[in-house]
């Protein structure tokens, strides 16, 4: 695991009997980083190289490693266990990877958690052989809409990491597979990625440790794995990728909900979405603030510049009338019934202030028909997650005995209802709000800042707030 330490950025170079590409490689790399005017260390990690490479690069300055498991994707693994920075750069040894390239890198930093020296957007440019730069654009895109990620060259091991990311993100594909796993596993966290153009040579000297088969291999297996996590309703952007899904159901359900929702809460004010995951909603809602209890949605969410916060819907970090309009959609089916939900709602809100609130009806037909259709296609998905059924009736029942007023309702696909409920002008005291749960409210469980991502623990009997559909 990266220690915290004093250094700005460790390079990370997996070598492989690439003895006369370090020779030319490490004195230019020592420029560059000079150049940088940062705390920066070269990690040469060596798979058993028998040419002399380790010998060669210790005393041209590198630290070097010897490798203890194999393979490219065991390099890095190591390399980024050993590195001290708080950026870690990862590039090939064999000089395919210009080394002055590094400051384009470094700079783009800001930008992004993940920074990609990208062979395949504009402006970049791959002069390689031309059956291996077949394979690499057919593999490319294959992953890249197999795997719904807007990211074109996934197969490049030029790279800028936060080291932090690394930390937590435990790969573990053994070969050139690691690179797509990395970044599978940091969209399903919410880091944010970006490429930047770069031309690529083939290499110098030496010859290729790419075993074309095996490596393709290898390659289907780890997308058969990446799978199941990509599509994951925890990965951070599932619930953006629902909007825009290819699947014309989840598509227009997804819209569709939208639609109402943004129709009832649109102009409504300073507005609270609760449990907002990924979701286009906060986008459209222009004056919101986004909260959630998963960090890797609301990490996600920061690159479109919305206020977020962490927090359970139990036990709001808001002053009482705080906002005109709270939504809340997809979220109370997903945790236990609790007094405290309604009590919260009523008094973060002003008085006469709107709450549109959303969940499945399973009084209906349509609800009815498709949660155990859900439940046979996704066996452990959203059908067990919805641990608490709500009717219409039900459901009105409860919003005014909370002293709220039903105004409007709407259904998706006549399944999951959108209720439009008005709390009273006076702001009379709901009937049923216990003092102790008040005091939870109010008590700085979870205080997080409106703007950035509090790191705070989701509160006590918080529930996992998320978008199905
Ligand atoms: N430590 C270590 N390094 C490796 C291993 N396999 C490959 N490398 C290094 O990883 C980098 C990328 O490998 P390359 O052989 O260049 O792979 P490629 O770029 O796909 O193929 P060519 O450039 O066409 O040879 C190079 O610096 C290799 O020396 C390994 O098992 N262990
Ligand atoms: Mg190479």
């Amino acid at each position: 695991m990266p220690t915290s330490s004093t250094l700005d950025l460790t390079v990370v170079i997996p070598v492989l009997n690439e003895r006369e590409n370090v020779a030319a490689l490490l004195p230019r790399l020592d420029v560059v980083l000079e150049q940088l005017e940062c705390a920066s260390e070269v990690l040469v990690v060596d798979g058993g190289s028998h040419d002399g490479t380790a010998e060669l690069a210790r005393s041209l300055g590198a630290r070097v490693l010897l490798q203890k498991t194999p393979g490219y994707g065991g390099a890095l693994r190591e390399g980024f266990a050993a590195a001290g920075g708080e950026y870690i750069i990862t590039l090939d040894a064999d000089l395919s990877h210009d080394p002055d390239f590094i400051a384009k890198l470094w700079r783009a930093r800001s930008r992004a958690d993940v920074v990609i020296a990208s062979r395949y957007v504009k402006a970049g440019v791959a002069y390689m052989p031309l059956h291996r730069k077949l394979l690499s654009r057919v593999l490319n895109r294959f992953f890249a809409i197999g795997l719904g990620l807007p990211v074109r060259d996934l197969s490049s091991g030029f790279r800028l990491y936060r080291a932090s990311l690394l930390a937590e993100l435990d790969a573990r594909g053994r070969n050139f597979d690691v690179l797509e796993e990395i970044l599978v596993k940091a969209y399903a966290a919410g880091w944010h990625v970006v490429e930047i153009p770069f031309t690529y040579y083939p290499r110098d000297h030496g010859s290729s440790h790419a075993r074309i088969f095996r490596f393709g291999l290898a390659l289907l297996r780890a997308f058969a794995r990446l799978w199941p996590l990509r599509n994951s309703v925890d990965s951070a952007d599932y619930d953006e990728r629902a909007f825009y899904s290819k699947i014309p159901l989840q598509r227009y359900w997804q819209r569709r909900r939208h639609r109402i929702i943004t129709n009832l809460a649109r102009g409504g004010g300073r507005t609270l979405d609760i449990g907002c995951g990924s979701s286009v909603i906060l986008q459209s809602l222009n004056n919101a603030v986004g909260l959630d209890v998963q960090q890797n949605k609301l990490r996600y969410m920061r690159r479109y510049d919305v206020p977020l916060v962490r927090a359970s819907l139990t036990a709001l970090p808001f002053g009482d009338a705080t906002f005109d309009c709270v939504v809340c959609s997809q979220v109370i089916e997903h945790v236990p019934e609790d007094p405290a939900i309604f009590t919260e709602f009523v008094r973060v809100l002003r008085p006469g202030g709107l709450l549109v609130l959303g969940t499945p009806d399973y009084a209906t037909i349509g609800w009815r028909v498709i949660e155990p259709l859900y439940g046979f296609f996704a066996p452990g998905g959203y059908k067990d997650e919805h641990i608490t059924h709500y009717t219409k009736a039900s459901l009105t029942a409860r919003a005014q005995s909370y002293g709220f007023e039903l105004i409007d309702h709407a259904y998706v696909l006549r399944s999951e209802l959108v209720l439009a409920l008005r709390k009273p002008p006076r702001g009379d005291a709901p009937a049923r709000r216990p003092a102790a749960r008040r005091q939870l409210a109010d008590g700085a469980v979870n205080h997080a800042p409106v703007t950035g991502v509090a790191s705070t623990a989701p509160a006590a009997g918080a529930g996992v707030e998320r978008s199905s559909g």
